[in-house]
């Protein structure tokens, strides 16, 4: 088999790269380890820059978002239990859509069914070959079957436990790491959400964050130590903590219900450097994790995708290099800014174990420094809005 570019991992980047390269006439295999119904299952991020909301759209999947999608012009901070609002529109002039990421996985997995393109799900012992040299393959093993792709280009867009960056020699790749001694216990309920847009919550018991997904959809999370497992929370132990830790008007009128999903993650700020080696290019969770105060987990998938489809239309288009030649050092650019404003969030807005009197004085001082301070709010407005690409 041959193709052009075979993506590895089909989640947001995979697919999203798949289906701006086809509107191109550029031709891709997808491969992903799991079945289309376990990656769908997956709950993740809430919130999407504009960037990939033109990105959708650009690919020809963004119909059902622009219908369902929730346009959101600010976020709420609270400190201590009292809130204050960063108005994005006044700020900067921006919004961010509030769209989750299993209904953008369903809608590319939609486009990429009309367009008829391969992608083959339950793929086992992925393999990347001779990716520096001008000829790279990509073999696997299918229902019992080893097969073999010749191509042109491999996108690694196989997440932080792919194969991709485990492929770039060691000598070659420097990788970054900071571990946050805490996780997040998110819970999904059918019930309405307690605001009208996000709160992100800091106080003493801990960080709490209010989301959503719809009208009747909520998200909630809570910052719980690292060793919680999620059978130790009850439903009503959720309800009851999170009550305690935001604005309390917010906790008064609050709707509680059963979680339909309960999970708990851990945070980390994650860069490998440099996203290419050869002919293979890294993208999305494959090359870079950030904690999600800052929801930038997927907004980097998107940035980092629309780089490496730029330079691949580029190349195939005018026979151009350049974008490939500066595709790491153009995605690491953005990504450093993202991975410095998801630690600032996290470090602002979460309590770390250990913290000193002096610790906790400066997370006050910041916190009413943005509550007072318009350039303060304007620069936390245009990274949660994200950056230009
Ligand atoms: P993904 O991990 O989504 O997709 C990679 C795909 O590759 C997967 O489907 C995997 O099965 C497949 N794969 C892996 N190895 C393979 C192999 N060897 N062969 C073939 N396929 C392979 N971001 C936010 O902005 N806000 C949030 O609230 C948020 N919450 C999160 C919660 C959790 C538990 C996790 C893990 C992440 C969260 N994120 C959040 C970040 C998340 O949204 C990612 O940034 C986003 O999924 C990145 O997309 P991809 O790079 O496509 O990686
Ligand atoms: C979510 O809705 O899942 C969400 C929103 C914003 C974040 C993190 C998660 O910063």
């Amino acid at each position: 088999m041959r193709t052009q570019v075979v993506i590895i991992g089909g989640g947001p980047a995979g697919l999203l790269l798949g289906q701006l390269l086809h509107r191109q006439g550029i031709d891709s295999v997808l491969l992903e380890r799991h079945s289309r119904e376990y990656v769908l299952a997956r709950i993740r991020a809430g919130v999407l820059e504009s960037g990939l909301v033109d990105l959708l759209r650009e690919a020809g999947a963004g119909e059902r978002m622009q219908r369902e999608g929730l346009k959101h012009a600010g976020i709420y901070l609270a400190n201590s239990n009292r809130g204050f609002r960063i108005d994005f529109e006044r700020l900067c002039g921006g919004s961010v859509m509030v769209y989750g990421q299993t209904e953008l996985t369903l809608d590319l997995y939609q486009a990429r069914d009309a367009m008829d393109a391969a992608m083959l799900h339950q793929v086992d012992q992925v393999q990347i070959h001779a990716a520096d040299t001008e000829h790279p393959a990509v073999s696997f093993v299918r229902d019992g079957h080893e097969q073999r792709i010749e191509c042109d280009f491999i996108a690694g867009c196989d997440g932080f436990h792919g194969v991709s960056r485990k492929t770039i020699p060691a000598s070659l790749l420097r990788e970054f790491e900071r571990v946050y001694p805490f996780g997040w216990l998110g819970v999904l309920s059918q019930t309405p959400p307690v605001s009208d847009e996000l709160i992100y919550a800091s106080h003493e018991r801990g960080f709490a964050l209010c989301s959503m997904r719809s009208p009747g959809l909520s998200r909630y999370y809570l910052q719980v130590a690292l060793e919680d497992k999620v059978e130790q929370w009850s439903d009503e132990a959720f309800w009851n903590e999170l009550r305690q830790r935001i604005p309390h008007a917010a906790a008064e009128s609050i709707v509680t219900g059963a979680a339909i999903e309960k999970s708990i993650a851990p945070l980390r700020s994650f860069v490998a450097e440099p996203m290419r080696w050869g002919r293979l290019f890294l993208c999305g969770d494959a090359a870079h994790i950030v904690p999600p105060t800052g929801a930038k987990g997927l907004n980097l998938a998107a940035s980092d995708v629309y780089y490496l489809w730029r330079a691949l239309r580029q190349y195939y288009h005018d026979g151009d290099e350049q974008g490939i030649e500066d595709y790491s050092a153009t995605a690491l650019s953005r990504v450093w800014k993202a991975e410095r404003f998801s630690w600032m969030m996290t470090k602002l807005l979460h309590r770390f174990p250990q913290q000193s009197p002096f610790d906790l004085r400066m997370q006050q001082a910041e916190l009413e420094y943005l509550e007072s301070s318009v350039a303060a709010q304007t620069s936390l407005a245009e990274n949660y809005l994200g950056l230009p690409y």
